[in-house]
C-alpha cells in the first residue's frame, strides 16, 4: 500500500509557508483574494489535484489560477473535476480545511486524514492539467501549484496562459479520448475547431451579420477571440477592443462583463467605436461570462445580460425541438438564480420550466441536468446549455420524416458541438448567439424586445464579517442575522413591484444587495435603503457609512 510521500511534502511546504491570520476558504469558483497571498494555498491545491486524481483513479484533474471579474490584484484558483465540470461538493470542504492547516505538520496530518477519509488508493496515478489567466501574479503562482504536484509525482501538463473554459474543455477532451464520449482533440486549435467548424454550418445560407465588437476587459479572453476571428474569417467580423494584455491595472477596469453588469453602462472605451442599435458584447477576466448590448439612437444604453440570453436561447431550442418532430419527447427547462431579472422569469415561465437555484455556476450546471436540454444562465452572463447524453443519443439516431425535420436535427446537433457543455464560456456563447441572430434575422433591437427589464439595481456593501449572513429559499432570504429579513419586507412593501435579498459574495468580501422595483429611481433608493440596514444591523463604523446608503 502506498503512502503519503511526507519528506517531499514537508521539504517543499516549508517553502510555501501559510499565512498567519488569513482564512482561506473554497467559495463560489475557488480560493479568490489577494494574490500575493496566496502562495500556500497553490501548493496545497497542487497536492489536493493529485489526490482528487487518484481519488478517480487517475482520471485527469484541471486547476485554473483565475480570479476572473476580479480587480487586478486578486487572483485565485479552483479545481475542475474530469468531466470539466466544477469540483464535488464535499471536496470543496477538504480543499478548505487542507489550507487552514497552519503548519507543515498539521499540513501533513490534514492530507493524512483527508487520504483516509476519502478512502484514497495512493498508488492510483495522479494526472493533472493546470492554465493561468494574464494577470501579473498568475506566474509565481502556477510555480508554487507545481511544487504540490512535484512533491505528489503527479504527471502535469501544462496548459499555459489561456481561458478558464478552454481548460475546461481540455478536461473533458482528455478524459474522453478514445472513447465513444471523445469531446474533442485536446488543444486550444482543437476548441477553435470545433466551435468555428460548427458555427459556419450552423450560420450557412443564413444572410452576414453587421460586425460585432468585442471587449476582451484586457484580459486572457483577448489573445483566444483573436484567435476564434481568425478561425472565424468573414463568417463573422470581430472586432477585438479592450486587449491590452499587459498594461499593468488595465484587467476588468472600467471594461468587462461585470463592469457592464454592475454599472448598467457601456464601457468608456467603447463609446467612440459603437454605432448607434449596434451589437457589442463584453468578456470578463477569463472569458467566462459574457454581456451584449447596444447604445440607441438617443445613446440610451440597453443591457442584453444572461437572462435575455436564456431567454433567446431556450427559444431557439425549444422551435428546433418542434422543427425536428420531437415536441414531448426532448424537454427544454431553464435554471437562474435570485438575481434572475422578474421580467425575465415571467417570460420563461410562461413558456417552459424554469428552476431557480442558489448563485454559482456549479448548482445551475447540476440543476440543468436534470432536463434533457437545460439551459441555464445567471443573469451576470455566465451560462451554457446542457444536453442528456441521451438526447444526444436520440438526435443522433432519430430518423426525420421531412427535410424540414432533418435540417432542425442537423441545427440541434451542430449546437451540441456549438457549446461548450463544460462549463460557462463566453466565447462559446457568443457563437450561440450569433446563430441564432442569424437565423431568426433579429438586431440587437429585436432581440432585446423579447421582454422589459424590471428596473433593478445591485448594490456591494462592505461589513465586517459576511460570514456571520446565512440564506435560505435558493439565497432569497436571509436566516441570520436574526430579524434582519423582517425589516427587508417591512422596506419591500413599500415599493411597487419591489423585490430585494441580500447574501454573502463567494469571490469578494463584500455583501450583495439586489433590488428590483416598477420604476428605476425606486429600484436604486430600495437597494441603497437595504444596503443601510445591512451596514447598520452589523455593526459598521458610522463614520464609513457609504453616502448613498439612506
Ligand atoms: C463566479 C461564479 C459565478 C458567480 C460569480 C459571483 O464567477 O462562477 O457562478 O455568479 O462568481 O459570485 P458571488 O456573488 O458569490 O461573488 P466568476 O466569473 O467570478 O468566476
Amino acid at each position: 500500500m502506498a503512502a503519503l510521500p511526507v519528506d517531499a511534502i514537508s521539504e517543499l511546504s516549508n517553502l510555501h509557508p501559510k499565512p498567519e491570520h488569513i482564512h482561506f476558504q473554497y467559495g463560489t469558483a475557488g480560493f479568490r483574494t489577494l494574490g500575493s497571498t496566496l502562495d500556500s494555498v497553490l501548493f496545497r491545491v497542487g497536492i489536493l489535484a493529485a489526490l482528487r486524481s487518484k481519488k478517480l483513479d487517475g482520471k485527469v484533474i484541471g486547476v485554473m489560477v483565475t480570479a476572473s471579474h476580479n480587480p487586478e490584484p486578486d487572483n485565485g484558483v479552483k479545481l475542475v473535476d474530469p468531466r470539466g465540470e466544477m469540483l464535488e461538493n464535499s471536496w470543496e470542504a477538504h480543499a478548505t480545511h487542507v489550507a487552514a492547516a497552519p503548519t507543515t505538520a498539521a499540513l501533513i496530518e490534514s492530507l493524512s486524514h483527508l487520504v483516509k477519509h476519502a478512502k484514497i488508493d495512493l498508488s492510483k496515478p495522479a494526472r493533472v492539467v493546470y492554465a493561468r489567466d494574464t494577470r501579473p501574479s498568475g506566474a509565481s503562482l502556477v510555480k508554487a501549484l507545481e511544487d504540490g504536484l512535484k512533491a505528489m509525482g503527479a504527471e502535469t501538463r501544462d496548459a499555459g496562459v489561456t481561458t478558464t473554459p478552454i481548460l475546461h474543455y481540455l478536461v473533458r477532451c482528455m478524459n474522453t479520448k478514445g472513447t465513444k464520449e471523445e469531446y474533442g482533440d485536446d488543444s486550444e486549435e482543437g476548441y477553435m475547431a470545433k466551435l468555428s467548424g460548427a458555427f459556419k454550418k450552423l450560420v450557412t445560407g443564413k444572410s452576414a451579420l453587421p460586425p460585432l465588437i468585442i471587449d476582451c476587459a484586457n484580459g486572457v479572453g483577448a489573445l483566444a477571440a483573436t484567435v476564434l476571428a481568425s478561425h472565424l474569417g468573414e463568417t463573422l467580423h470581430i472586432i477585438t477592443l479592450n486587449d491590452s494584455t499587459t498594461t499593468p491595472g488595465a484587467l476588468n477596469n472600467a471594461c468587462g462583463a461585470d463592469y457592464v453588469k454592475t454599472t448598467q453602462r457601456l464601457p468608456p472605451s467603447l463609446a467612440s467605436y459603437i454605432q448607434p442599435g449596434q451589437r457589442a458584447c463584453s468578456l470578463d477576466g477569463d472569458a467566462d461570462r459574457l454581456m451584449y448590448y447596444y447604445a440607441d439612437e438617443r445613446g440610451v444604453f440597453h443591457m442584453l445580460d444572461g437572462d435575455k440570453i436564456a431567454a433567446l436561447v431556450a427559444a431557439f431550442i425549444v422551435e428546433l425541438v418542434k422543427g425536428a418532430g420531437l415536441e414531448g419527447e426532448i424537454n427544454v427547462g431553464v435554471v437562474q438564480t435570485a438575481y434572475a431579472n422578474g421580467a425575465s422569469t415571467k417570460y420563461l415561465s410562461e413558456r417552459l420550466p424554469v428552476k431557480c437555484v442558489p448563485t454559482g455556476v456549479k448548482h445551475l450546471h447540476h440543476a440543468a441536468e436534470h432536463y434533457d436540454v437545460g439551459v441555464y444562465f445567471e443573469a451576470n452572463g455566465h451560462g451554457t446549455v446542457l444536453f442528456s447524453p441521451e438526447t444526444q443519443e436520440r438526435l443522433s439516431s432519430h430518423s426525420p420524416q421531412t427535410p424540414a425535420q432533418s435540417t432542425a436535427i442537423n441545427h440541434l446537433l451542430n449546437l451540441i458541438s456549438l457549446i461548450n457543455q463544460t462549463v460557462g464560456d463566453a466565447l462559446s456563447d457568443m457563437l450561440l448567439v450569433e446563430t441564432v441572430l442569424a437565423h431568426k434575422s433579429y438586431t440587437a433591437v429585436e432581440w432585446d424586445s423579447l421582454y422589459a427589464d424590471m428596473p433593478n439595481r445591485l448594490v456591494k456593501v462592505v461589513v465586517k464579517d459576511r460570514n456571520i449572513f446565512k440564506t435560505e429559499d435558493a439565497e432569497r432570504r436571509l436566516v441570520s442575522p436574526v430579524g434582519l429579513q423582517g425589516k427587508i419586507d417591512e422596506l419591500v412593501r413599500r415599493y411597487e413591484g419591489g423585490r430585494s435579498f441580500v447574501r454573502p459574495s463567494g469571490t469578494e468580501d463584500v455583501v450583495r444587495v439586489y433590488a428590483e422595483a416598477v420604476v428605476k429611481t425606486q429600484a436604486d433608493e430600495l437597494a441603497f435603503r437595504v444596503a443601510g440596514l445591512v451596514y447598520d444591523e452589523t455593526g459598521g463604523d458610522p463614520a464609513k457609512r457609504p453616502k448613498e446608503f439612506i
